[in-house]
C-alpha cells in the first residue's frame, strides 16, 4: 500500500473540549504520523474557500459559522493508506451513525459539530493540504 498524506482538522468544538491530544493518540494509534501542523482561527473567507465546494449546500452558512466559531488544529497526517485510514477512524459524518470506537462516535455532538475534518480521496487531500501549509511547513520523517 502507498504512503500518503492527507489533511486533517480538529473542529472548534473538539478544541473547545480540550482533546485535541486525545485525537492525536487516536492518530498515533493507527499508525499515522504528523508532519505538520498549525493553530489557527479561521477568517470567513479562509472557512468559506476551504468549504468551497459545499457552496450550494443548505448547511454552508452554519458551517462557516461554526468552523470559524473557534481555534481549530490543522494538520497533515503520514501513513499507509493515510487519506481511507483516517477516515476509518474518524467515522460517519454523523455521530449517530459512526461506529464505536471511532473519533465521531467518541467525541461528536452532532452531524455538524463532529470534531474532526479528513480529506475524501487523493485530489482533494492535495487541494486542502495546499490550502493551508507551504511545501516547506512539512517535514518528513528522517530517522
Ligand atoms: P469533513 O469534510 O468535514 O471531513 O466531513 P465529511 O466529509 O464527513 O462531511 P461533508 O459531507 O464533506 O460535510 C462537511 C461538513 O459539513 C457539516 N455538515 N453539516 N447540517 C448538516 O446536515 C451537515 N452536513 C454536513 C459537517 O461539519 C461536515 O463534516
Ligand atoms: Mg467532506
Amino acid at each position: 500500500m502507498a504512503i500518503e498524506r492527507t489533511l486533517s482538522i480538529i473542529k472548534p468544538d473538539a478544541v473547545a473540549k480540550n482533546i485535541i491530544g486525545k485525537i492525536y493518540t487516536r492518530f498515533e494509534e493507527a499508525g499515522l504520523r504528523i508532519v505538520a501542523a498549525k493553530m489557527l482561527h479561521l477568517t470567513r473567507e479562509q472557512a468559506e474557500g476551504f468549504y468551497e465546494v459545499h457552496r450550494e449546500r443548505p448547511f454552508f452558512k452554519d458551517l462557516v459559522a461554526y468552523m470559524t466559531s473557534g481555534p481549530v488544529m490543522v494538520q497533515v497526517l503520514e501513513g499507509e493508506d493515510a487519506i481511507a485510514r483516517n477516515r476509518e477512524i474518524m467515522g460517519a459524518t454523523d455521530p449517530r451513525q459512526a461506529a464505536p470506537g471511532t473519533i465521531r462516535a467518541d467525541f461528536a455532538e452532532s452531524i455538524e459539530e463532529n470534531a474532526v475534518h479528513g480529506s475524501d480521496g487523493p485530489e482533494t487531500a492535495a487541494r486542502e493540504i495546499a490550502f493551508f501549509f507551504k511545501p516547506e511547513e512539512i517535514c518528513p520523517r528522517t530517522r
